[in-house]
């Protein structure tokens, strides 16, 4: 059965719930681990102080016993502190119009969609009059429970050699220029930075473009990558376009909360050069087996990864929810004013970069599970073995 995983929960309602289906049993799930991706995805310079509410918890809530998994679908409960301050307004069941009074601006319908956000076409397409019922869903809130997904998918695929690992490479006008071949060990900077960056000139940079953007009350976007190291080749197939594995990584990322573009391995500085000096020559030798000198093609070619790293950026937008409100026009009455305020990061990008990574190991773990299959963990590492086995002799 294939990988899947399903969320539910709004921002400010109880809490999240992820749903995976299709891993194998015995998988090992180390809670220390899971918590850590939900903590790095809270940090980051930039971040609004909803981050300083809420302490990302999982609760496991089936198919997990003794820290394995069952083979059953795995539950997470992720709790969403702030709701507290949201209970009538947030009720899943009605609530008298007294009790909302006592909650402000909280308790009042939201009625000035906010530009670049999915209030417009929320409320029209879905009939709501409250922009609330769209922005409570819409909310990268939920890449909470996307971050608990991919904790367990790196689980998985790390017991085939693979590790996923993330850096920001752009702040707004501030551009990184890390050393070109990154190695698993480089990534421990971006890990201790404030903006997830891994050259130390452009973290200093990044800082000041978004303590700037804050002065101005204004929001920034950027570039994050992620790269996967130990992918074997094979994973994805060119036959069919659905199992095209750089479509499937694009439309991950895309699907994440602001991201607005994507580019593989050297992509965008491709276009402009000719074939030869794009194209990643092949070399084999005793010792290496097959291998490349380059990776321009960010380790996809054909739809397939091709044995080399697994490069990915993603390209963000400076986030919709600003302090200083664009124009807008209100719902009913249709007067012009000035878009809802609510609460902002100034910029989410070292939080994206992470998300990002949970995105590219969920892609690579549904593939590597389709290729390995395996109802139990021992069967899926046996079947990768005997393939890394077989091609080593190809
Ligand atoms: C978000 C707006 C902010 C962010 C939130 C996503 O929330 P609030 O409106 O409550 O201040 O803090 O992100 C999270 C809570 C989170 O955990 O990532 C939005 O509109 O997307």
């Amino acid at each position: 059965m294939a990988l899947s995983y399903v969320t539910a929960g709004e921002s400010h309602g109880p809490g999240l719930t992820v749903v995976i289906t299709g891993l194998p049993a015995g998988l090992e799930i180390d809670h220390a681990l899971v918590q850590a991706d939900l903590a790095r995805r809270q940090a980051g310079y930039g971040r609004s102080p909803r981050q300083q509410l809420e302490q990302d918890d999982v609760e496991p809530r089936g198919g997990l016993r003794h820290g394995r998994t069952l083979g059953s679908p795995l539950a997470f409960f992720i709790q969403n502190r702030d709701h507290k301050n949201w209970t009538a307004p947030m009720s899943a069941w009605p609530v008298d119009e007294a009790a909302l009074e006592e909650y402000g601006w909280r308790g009042k319908p939201v009625t000035l969609p906010r530009p670049g956000h999915a209030d417009l076409a929320g409320v029209l397409k879905y009939g709501h009059e409250d922009v609330r019922n769209v922005l409570e869903r819409a909310s990268a809130r939920e890449t909470a429970a996307r971050v608990a997904a991919g904790a367990v998918a790196k689980a998985l695929i790390r017991t085939i050699g693979i590790e996923v690992r993330s850096h920001v490479l752009q702040v707004g006008g501030v551009r990184a220029t890390p050393p070109a071949w990154l190695q698993v060990s480089d990534f421990d900077r971006a890990e201790r930075s404030p903006v997830r960056c891994i050259d130390p000139d452009a973290e200093a940079a990044m800082i000041a473009e978004i303590e700037g953007a804050k002065r101005d009350r204004d929001t920034l976007g950027g570039v994050t990558e992620v790269r996967a190291f130990g992918v074997p080749p094979g994973l994805g197939s060119y036959a069919e376009r659905d199992r095209r594995l750089d479509g499937r990584i694009a439309a991950a990322m895309l699907s994440i909360q602001s991201a607005k573009g994507v580019e593989i391995g050297d992509a965008i500085a491709s276009a402009g050069r000719r074939g030869s000096s794009v194209h990643d020559e092949i070399f084999h030798t005793d010792e290496r087996g097959w291998h490349r000198e380059t990776d321009r093609a960010g380790g996809l070619e054909g739809g397939m990864t091709n044995g080399a790293e697994v490069v990915v950026r993603t390209i963000w937008k400076p986030l919709p929810t600003l302090m200083r409100p664009l124009r807008s026009a209100e719902l009913g009455s249709h007067e012009p004013r000035e878009a809802h305020v609510e609460r902002s990061d100034v910029t989410v990008l070292p939080a994206a970069a992470v998300v990002a990574e949970a995105a590219l190991a969920w892609e690579l773990a549904r593939a590597a599970q389709e290729k390995f299959g395996g109802d139990a963990v021992g069967d899926f590492v046996a079947a990768h073995a005997a393939y890394v086995e077989r091609i080593a002799r190809a």
